[in-house]
């Protein structure tokens, strides 16, 4: 007969996981220990969850009778490639990797629930998936696994099942290669395994203000970038995964074409892509109608940052993206001047007059133009 921990892994298994493994529910102190010493770096943005961080560093704080602590990884690369065009893209965690590993966490805490354990999704992962012996921090700052270099999203549970922990993956995968801190067009990565989240583009993308002499870092970034992994040896010629489900619509999707940013609407936004990414990101159907209201968005932002301090009561992107098609179009601008395509320059112009885009619409135009 087969024990709990071997029905977990083949159940997980059957639902499309890629990497599972168990740790215990020590805290995790290189973490604690990184938190408290770059604080400086999270107090503009990320102040209001340093503390949700903080617990969920402490897996025993997330639930107090606890016994093990299991980490999943899903493999997201997958075999698109950039087409031609005047089109943004997308960091590929967003479209492929953030809803493909949140299905399957709820799939297992459903599992262990009807097994009457108590379940969190929602604790940390990093630190969590190098102890559960899935992978080493490489110099990116990411979880490498051997087979599937960075391109996994992890999520983490915590419950009171009691398992048998896996032994911690010690190995360092990136030796002396530094490939990835070269190629990171604003320094964000300022040391091995030191991120820097003001000077990281992905960052910056959902950020409202951002200073002029980073835009030619944003290349044609839309959201996230993935400049550091897609320099990674380890992250080449790797085998492609076929049939992953895709979070963002159609009119979005991986590439979507500037235009069809520049000229959205808000109607547009809210009905075909906020709506859209809000059914797919939750299973709740009244919170789903909640969600698709403009003015629950900005209580729920509110109340993320004050009540629930920054505790991943809903998953980032769904966070990120609700209510910002101001942040879209900027981002579509800046990677309209980065282009440099000439015939983008009717859809620009109109923008120039807008309190908040007009400073970037102008930009873009001189730099499409070479009007320094
Ligand atoms: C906030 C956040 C961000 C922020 C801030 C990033 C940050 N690193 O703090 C921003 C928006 C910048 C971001 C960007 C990205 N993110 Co992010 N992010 C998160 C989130 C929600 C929390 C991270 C956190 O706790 N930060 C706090 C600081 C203190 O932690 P840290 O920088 O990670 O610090 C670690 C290292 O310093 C480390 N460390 C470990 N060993 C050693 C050894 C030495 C010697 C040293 C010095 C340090 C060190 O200690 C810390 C703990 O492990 C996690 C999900 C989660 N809940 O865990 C996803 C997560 C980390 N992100 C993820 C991804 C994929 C990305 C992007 C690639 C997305 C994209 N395409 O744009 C980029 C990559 C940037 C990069 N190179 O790291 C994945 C990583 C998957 C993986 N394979 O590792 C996660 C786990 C989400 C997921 N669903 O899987 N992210
Ligand atoms: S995601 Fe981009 S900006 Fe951030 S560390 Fe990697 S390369 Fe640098
Ligand atoms: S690029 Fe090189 S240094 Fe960076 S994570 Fe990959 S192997 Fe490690």
């Amino acid at each position: 007969m087969r024990n709990l921990k071997e029905e977990l892994i083949a159940y997980a298994k059957e639902i499309g996981l890629d990497l599972i493994g168990i740790t215990t529910t020590e805290p995790y102190h290189r973490f604690l220990d990184e938190l408290d010493l770059r604080k400086k770096h999270y107090q503009e943005r990320f102040a209001y969850r340093i503390e949700g961080w903080q617990n969920m560093a402490q897996p025993l704080k997330v639930l107090p009778d606890a016994k093990s602590v299991i980490v999943m990884g899903f493999y997201y690369l997958t075999e698109e490639s950039e087409p031609a065009g005047c089109r943004g893209k997308m960091g590929r965690i967003v479209n492929y990797g953030h809803l493909g590993i949140l299905k399957r966490a709820r799939l297992i805490r459903s599992f262990l629930r009807k097994k009457g354990f108590k379940v969190v999704i929602g604790a940390h992962r990093k630190e969590a998936a190098v102890r559960a012996g899935l992978g080493s921090i490489g110099k990116h700052n990411l979880v490498m696994n051997k087979k599937y270099g960075s391109w996994v999203a992890y999520q983490s549970i915590v419950t009171t099942a009691e398992l048998e922990a896996d032994k911690p993956f010690t190995d360092d995968l990136c030796g002396d290669c530094d490939l990835c801190l070269k190629a990171c067009p604003t320094s964000a990565l300022y040391e091995p395994r030191r991120l820097d989240p003001r000077k990281c583009v992905a960052y910056m993308l959902t950020s409202r203000d951002v200073q002029e002499e980073y835009f030619p870092a944003f290349d044609n970034y839309i959201l996230g970038c993935d400049v550091c992994q897609e320099a990674c040896p380890i992250n080449k010629n790797l085998k492609p995964k076929s049939d992953v489900e895709s979070l963002l619509p159609d009119l979005m999707g991986m590439y979507p074409p500037l235009v069809n940013l520049l000229r959205m609407s808000e109607e547009s936004f809210q009905r075909d892509v906020i709506a859209g990414i809000t059914d797919k990101m939750s299973s709740h159907r009244f919170l789903n109608f909640l969600m698709k209201n403009k003015f629950f968005q900005k209580i729920l932002q509110k109340l993320m940052s004050t009540i629930f301090k920054g505790k991943e009561i809903l998953p980032e992107t769904f966070v990120h993206a609700s209510g910002n098609l101001e942040i879209y179009k900027r981002n579509a601008l800046v990677a309209a001047g980065n282009l440099g395509d000439k015939s983008l320059l009717n859809d620009i112009q109109p923008l120039k007059s807008d309190s908040y885009l007009g400073i970037y619409a102008d930009w873009a135009e001189r730099r499409i133009t070479n009007d320094k």
